[in-house]
């Protein structure tokens, strides 16, 4: 047997990169399809080349990573690819920046961060790499573009941006801070442009309705999603105006408190407002007012600034009471939601409270808790469903009767509906940049907006365009670009000078994976039929809405034009918590906390990472990252290749069956084995807390350490064998190369990443007796064998005759016994 001391130190700066390369050489991690085989479409999203990547980024990769090794194990043909979401912002603000191309600056970014994703040893399928920059792939995002045109789900009009009248620029929500712009501070006005949008709306009731079959995302973006849909049912009736034989829709949820309706509040932009004022004495003040919320955004409106409103002169007539209402015109209510008018009831309503508070308007209860209640105190309304009072004929009926009582009169009547809305606005695609896929669109005098043929793209994205940062689009500023001919008549046309959004790219990513090279179609529908949709998508929680609302809209409208095969693409959801730095704050570069994957690849090698952060804590939790830990784990791995390198010799002498009965040290092993098995299985089949993956796996260390140690340790052990190889299959998925060099070096051919996952024998788990440490005074005194599940008493009686334990508790009292069942039995004595 070889000595401990001539075993070859573990070298992972070696041995790393060599398997890398091998892996790379065999194409191992190659998908293809395989008629019959179980397919598993494992994703990771894909990340923005941002420059560098650091083990915050690398919890992610790994995750994914070891799932996909795992289920390889278990038989599945598995599709794992990986790609660069390479438009956006970021490189075109380089460009303005630092004057370098958005194309350089991304590439330069996507050269570095590959490379890192390689040294840590994840198993992509890189043939299958995209960028979604790349004209082969934007190319398909024009299609698609196009295709949802021909669908009836892109068109375009005018709608406000946020514009900065400095820089002569549209601005992204993210580049307003509290509405100033940020990079020049000055005040963010709202603007009126002419922009395209997709129909997302069309499909709200169907996202809405697939949330409920999503089981398997996390319920807290499940809730996020149905809130950014926003369905209410409620009812939209009419207030006459007074005097002008018009009247203002409402639309309302709390019909039941109709009856406490004091005034009318409407959205600046409501188009009766002219004639409400019309010969009114208020009219320039009110229009005033109006016109400077006009150049304010939603949420300066609604939250940046205090309720606000003037009074426009003229009242309405309630409709139940006959009652006039003042009408007024407020920041708080928005005029693309519901009909742009709400009834302001003061009592039952919050905003209305504080607005009739500020403006000295009536309020009225009109639902109390239960009947009989006095009505409830001011200055908080009172939100909740009650009882109705000062209500006319409805008096005395609940609020969920009332609002059916009621909405039924105003129907009879004719002038109400019951109405749904959603929060869900269409989806605003242009943007005003550069770095983007162009929209394939041209506008001829002639001919008007005409979509450019399919054969003619990819519109390229020219290469020359002035990077100042101001002044509109940069591609209007490149004639070569925008002036073209009309692909209908000939004559002259402008191309569209933006862009599109860039969650549009990473709306159907998924999708060209599956046949990345294909230039004749976005995607190979044979091998969507296959492959999709993806089985466990792993990512941030950060894309709770719009990146996975958007992609879940695309996929149904695929799925019913016959692309894709189901009508949701992602059927699990996986979200990973942060690596904090190692003083527990947020890891980023102006706390100074950032530890790279290089550096710590370096350091400690890429097994000894992933093994740390899968080891650290459940994959959704937070967690510091701590170099006592990687130390730990670093040592765990050192002990394994000890272990390993060390009784080698086993792997071949220990195949022939020795016929011998077992001893007791190999029983006791074997169920150690056989419990790690079943431990890591079921952990990765079911709640996947990997973390207690690799803790089963240090107990295996430790038992096969202390088997290997014993003096009583035959000279071959099919046990001991079986123990090692199972250590070093359970491993695999986690720290992939020193697995796969001891292997090697334990004479087996073949990748261990193609081996079948072990199974564990329930027999072995079967122990007859259970050892049970006792301590007395807190302190180890032997151990004693007892049936599973044995009493207190069986316990101690067992122990008082063990003679290290006599001997301490001769002569004293037993004060207390602390008894944990299987375990332990702590005698206190005095
Ligand atoms: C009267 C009322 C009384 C209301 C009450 C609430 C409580 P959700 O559930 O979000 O759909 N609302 C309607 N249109 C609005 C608009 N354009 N801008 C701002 N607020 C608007 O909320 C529906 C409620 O939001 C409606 O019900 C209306 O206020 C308000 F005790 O009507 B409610």
């Amino acid at each position: 047997m070889t000595r401990h001391d001539d075993v070859p130190q573990y070298d992972p700066r070696f041995v790393e990169p060599k398997w890398q390369r091998i892996w790379e050489e065999r194409g191992q991690n190659r998908a293809v399809e395989q008629a019959g085989e179980r397919k598993f479409y494992l994703l990771e999203m894909l990340p923005y080349p941002s420059g560098d990547l650091h083990v915050g980024h690398a919890r992610n990769y790994t995750l994914g990573d070891v799932m996909a090794r795992f289920l390889r194990m278990r038989g599945y043909n598995v599709i794992h690819p990986m790609g660069w979401d390479a438009f956006g912002l970021p490189a075109e603000n380089a460009a303005i920046q630092r004057g370098i191309h958005p194309r350089e600056w991304t590439e330069s970014n996507i050269r570095n961060m590959r490379a890192q994703l390689r040294t840590l040893g994840t198993s992509y399928d890189w043939s299958r790499e995209i960028d979604t920059s790349s004209p082969e792939y934007y190319r398909w995002t024009q299609w698609l573009f196009l295709f949802m045109y021909r669908k009836g789900l892109a068109y375009k009009k005018e709608a406000p941006v946020n514009w900065c009248p400095v820089d002569q620029t549209v601005l992204a929500n993210e580049q307003v801070e509290d509405g100033l712009c940020w990079r020049c501070g000055s005040k963010v006005e709202q603007k009126s442009l002419n922009q395209w949008f997709f129909k997302i709306t069309a499909y709200a009731d169907k996202l809405l309705e697939g949330i409920d079959r999503l089981d398997e995302w996390p319920d807290r973006i499940r809730t996020m999603q149905r809130n950014w849909i926003g369905r209410s049912v409620g009812t939209t009736f009419a207030f006459d105006v007074e005097d002008k034989g018009q009247s203002i829709s409402v639309f309302t949820t709390r019909l039941d408190t109709v009856y406490g309706a004091t005034f009318l509040a409407i959205a600046p932009e409501h188009p009766l407002l002219e004639d409400i004022i019309a010969g009114k004495s208020q009219g320039p003040t009110v229009r005033a007012f109006a016109d400077a919320l006009k150049n304010k955004s939603e949420l300066d409106r609604t939250q940046l600034m205090d309720k606000q409103g003037v009074f426009t002169g003229r009242n309405a007539v309630h409709p139940l009471t006959g009652a006039r209402v003042p009408i007024w015109v407020t920041n708080y209510v928005l005029y693309g939601y519901g009909s742009g008018a709400v009834m302001g009831v003061p009592a039952h309503d919050q905003r209305d409270l504080e607005f009739a508070a500020k403006y000295g308007l009536q309020v009225t209860t009109v639902i109390v808790p239960s009947a009989g209640d006095p009505a409830p105190t001011a200055g908080t309304a009172f939100v909740d469903d009650g009882v109705l009072v000062e209500s006319g004929e409805f008096c005395g009926l609940t609020s969920e009767q009332a609002r059916k009582a009621i909405e039924e009169l105003l129907i009879e009547r004719g002038t109400a509906e019951t109405t749904v809305n959603y929060k869900l606005r269409d989806w605003l695609i242009s943007r005003q940049r550069y770095w983007g896929a162009p929209i394939p669109f041209v506008t001829c005098a002639r001919d008007g907006l005409v979509p450019v043929p399919e054969d003619q793209l990819p519109v390229l994205l020219p290469d020359n365009a002035p990077f100042t940062g101001v002044s509109g689009s940069p591609l209007e500023h490149v004639p070569s670009f925008i002036n073209t001919t009309c692909p209908k008549c000939g004559g002259p046309a402008r191309r569209e000078a933006e862009t599109m959004d860039t969650f549009m790219c990473s709306s159907w990513y998924y999708m060209r994976y599956l046949s990345p090279h294909d230039d004749k179609e976005p995607w190979d529908v044979r091998a969507a039929r296959y492959w999709a949709p993806i089985d466990q998508y792993i990512g941030g929680a950060e894309h709770a809405v719009l990146h996975l609302m958007y992609a879940r809209f695309f996929y149904k409208v695929f799925n019913e034009a016959g692309l894709a095969p189901g009508d949701e693409p992602f059927l699990r959801l996986f979200n990973q918590g942060f690596v904090l730095g190692e003083n527990g704050e947020k890891m980023s570069k102006s706390r100074g906390n950032v530890i790279g994957i290089d550096e710590a690849v370096e350091r400690y090698g890429a097994d000894a990472l992933r093994l740390f952060e899968m080891f650290a804590g459940p994959p959704a939790s937070e967690y510091p990252w701590s170099t006592t830990s990687i130390a730990g784990v670093t040592g765990t791995l050192a002990g394994i290749w000890r272990l390993v390198m060390s009784n080698a010799d086993q792997f071949e002498s220990a195949k022939a069956p020795d016929g011998r009965v077992p001893t007791p040290d190999e029983s006791e092993l074997r169920y150690a084995v056989h419990a790690a098995i079943k431990q890591v299985t079921t952990e990765m089949t079911g709640r996947r807390h990997l973390n207690t993956c690799v803790s089963a796996i240090m107990i295996l260390l430790n038992a096969l350490k202390k088997f290997a140690s014993s003096d009583a340790k035959p000279e071959t052990s099919r046990t001991f064998e079986e123990g090692m190889r199972a250590l070093l299959l359970l491993l695999a998925p986690f720290a992939p190369h020193i697995t796969e060099e001891l292997w090697e070096r334990t004479g087996h051919t073949g990748s261990i990443h193609a081996q079948p996952w072990p199974s564990w024998d329930e027999a072995a788990l079967q122990r007859s007796m259970i050892s049970v440490v006792v301590q007395v005074n807190g302190k180890w005194r032997g151990v004693v064998e007892v049936a599973p599940g044995a009493g207190e008493d069986a316990a101690f009686s067992l122990a008082k005759t063990v003679p290290t334990v006599q001997a301490q508790l001769a002569g004293k009292t037993v004060r207390k016994k602390v008894y944990v069942p299987d375990k332990l039995l702590n005698i206190v004595v005095g």
